[in-house]
């Protein structure tokens, strides 16, 4: 589906390299810039400024790793899901996080890493994924939080990257957005069932809500005034919609979901705002946001060592795929 481009461009005016700035670099920055203000896509092979380039790998990448790592807390539950249908249910919507991840690799490939080096970071600490996969999931009705609130706010701030400039990373969100939107229903279905059972089913399900509430508002990134990235990334058509702006949406849809469902949200202060009109709510805890990004919530540690663990018990597999191709391509040769 991709072009697995570690050609990267070199020479002529179509062809331009991505080394240091030179003055001819200066036409092709405002054919770039101009052609991002178009709409149009920029594709792998195209020039682009190299501080594009790296802001695509770090977010593309980072993105990754928060789809492979997302799918540790809900692996948990997978071998006590309480009935086959929703044991089927997690394990397909498990199974789909890890295809996501697998996309996404891809698309980062395209701009000239190598999937070795993406993991390497990940495994080092070195590259950062979504604070949100640091909370345990402590009982059942955590994995229908998750598909709520989590998936809900991961599908706000995916849909306008449908529409971003690289376009490997456009089209891989298409198909990524179209299945988070079942992942949404389906935790939303699972809270509405627990919602109609007994009162320590509801007991559970508002203790969830309770704690996944404001880890998934600090899901959106810090404040606009405090977002270092944002400025580039918005002129480069890769951040359509501000941090700040996606929160607001998020809170503003689900505040009538919760109603629906007969939980509180944990803030005192959300209210409506007929000025506005949209939800106010209470200040957010960044000490704890940027306290867990920095490695210290709850299971970062735990996370990443899964993680390695995964990657160190999956080297035969990875030995005997390359040696079945390697047979392959010799077949090949002694046929051709
Ligand atoms: N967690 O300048 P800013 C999912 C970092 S997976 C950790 O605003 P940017 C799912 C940020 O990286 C959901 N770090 O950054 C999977 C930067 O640090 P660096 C993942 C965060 O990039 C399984 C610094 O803070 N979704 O849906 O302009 C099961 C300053 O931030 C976070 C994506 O990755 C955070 N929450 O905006 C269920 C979407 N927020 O890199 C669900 C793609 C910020 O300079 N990514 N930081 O060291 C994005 O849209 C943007 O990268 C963000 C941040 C809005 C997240």
């Amino acid at each position: 589906m991709y072009t697995q481009a570690i050609d990267i461009p070199q020479g002529g005016k179509e062809e331009a390299p991505r080394g240091p700035r030179s003055l001819q670099d200066g036409e092709y920055e405002a054919e770039f810039d101009a052609r991002v203000a178009r709409g149009e896509f920029v594709e792998p092979k195209d020039w682009m400024p190299e501080a594009y380039r790296k802001t695509l790998v770090r977010q593309i990448s980072q993105h990754a790793h928060s789809e492979i790592v997302g799918m540790l807390p809900e692996g948990n539950w997978i071998t006590r899901a309480p009935s086959l249908k929703r044991k089927a249910i997690l394990l397909a919507k498990v199974q789909d996080e890890g295809g996501h991840g697998m996309y996404l690799y891809a698309a980062a490939e395209t701009l000239g890493v190598s999937r070795d080096e993406l993991i390497e970071a990940l495994h080092s600490g070195k590259a950062k994924y979504s604070s949100i996969f640091n909370y345990p999931t402590l009982s059942w009705a955590d994995i229908g939080v998750i598909g709520w609130l989590v998936d809900g706010a991961a599908i706000m701030n995916q849909i306008p990257l449908c529409r971003c400039s690289y376009g490997p990373y456009a089209r891989a969100m298409i198909r990524i957005c179209k299945e988070e939107s079942f992942h949404q229903r389906q935790g939303y279905d699972l809270l509405l069932t627990m919602m109609k059972g007994t009162v320590e089913q509801r007991e559970l399900v508002q203790d969830a809500v309770n704690r996944w509430w404001w880890p998934a508002l600090m899901m959106f990134g810090p404040h606009d005034s405090a977002s270092t990235h944002s400025g580039d990334s918005s002129k480069w058509g890769i951040k359509r919609i501000s941090n700040d702006d996606l929160r607001q949406k998020f809170v503003d849809a689900t505040v009538p979901q919760a109603k629906v469902l007969g939980v509180t949200l944990p803030d005192p202060m959300l209210s409506w705002n007929e000025a506005r009109g949209h939800w106010d709510f209470g200040p957010i805890d960044w000490q704890e946001f940027w306290n867990v990004v920095a490695g210290h919530g709850q299971c970062n540690r735990d996370r990443l060592a899964d993680r390695v663990q995964a990657w160190e018990d999956g080297a035969w597999v990875r030995e005997a795929a390359l040696a079945h191709a390697q047979k392959q391509r010799h077949r090949d040769r002694l046929a051709a």
